[in-house]
């Protein structure tokens, strides 16, 4: 899917929200990250697995997962937490929940699939990453992190949460990382409600 169609997935489902078509919230992905997500599943096999944030719709469509199934469970109400498990996709509206259990998957995959973890930049600066990464690394798992760096844990900047300088923090053993702006509201459409 190209990075038009992806923005496209996701201003639909932002006018379904508005017009209370959904039954549940929603984390939009921005604009901004359609092109380096591409980029990066681009290297990710159909047959590998992936574990994801709430905000995770460009990531269900990369993965190859029809955008019809994506779209239902989201009017379904199940945005922050949809699994796919025939198509290897798992996410979790948990801040880091997702890192132990890419973990016990890497450990567990007896073929040459590979596991793939994405996570913002606030989880990746949570424990429940450090026990993770430091469990990957130490086992040679086949794991690889992703952080996904808009510098905001909701609308409070993360390195002020942390009392450091602007993409101060740097998680140890990082394989990789990518930054983008955010051109979307923390959660919702940026109206009515928001946190
Ligand atoms: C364990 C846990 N703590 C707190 C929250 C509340 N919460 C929801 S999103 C969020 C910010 C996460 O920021 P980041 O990891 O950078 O992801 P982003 O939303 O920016 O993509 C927090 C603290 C949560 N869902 N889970
Ligand atoms: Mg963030």
């Amino acid at each position: 899917m190209d990075a038009a169609s992806l923005i496209a997935f996701e201003n639909e489902v932002a006018r379904r929200f508005e017009a209370k078509e959904i039954a549940g919230p929603i984390h939009l992905c921005s604009d901004t990250q359609a092109e380096p997500l591409i980029r990066i599943f681009n290297g990710i096999a159909p047959t590998d697995w992936v574990f994801c944030s709430y905000r995770q719709h460009f990531h269900a469509l990369l993965h190859g997962i029809p955008p019809e199934k994506v779209m239902a469970e989201i009017v379904a109400g199940r945005s922050m937490t949809m699994s796919f498990p025939e198509h290897r996709f798992f996410s979790t509206a948990i801040v880091g929940g997702q890192c132990a259990i890419a973990t016990g998957a890497a450990a567990a995959i007896r073929d040459d699939a590979h596991v793939w973890c994405f996570v913002g930049d606030m989880g990746a600066a949570g424990g429940a990453f450090h026990d993770a990464q430091a469990y990957a690394r130490g086992h040679t798992l086949p794991l690889t992190f992703i952080a996904e760096d808009n510098g905001y844990s909701c609308d409070t900047p993360t390195n002020f949460c942390w009392s450091i300088g602007p993409y101060g923090y740097e998680p140890p053993s990082l394989i990789r990382r990518y930054r983008y702006e955010r051109t979307r509201s923390h959660t919702g459409i940026g109206k009515h409600v928001q946190f």
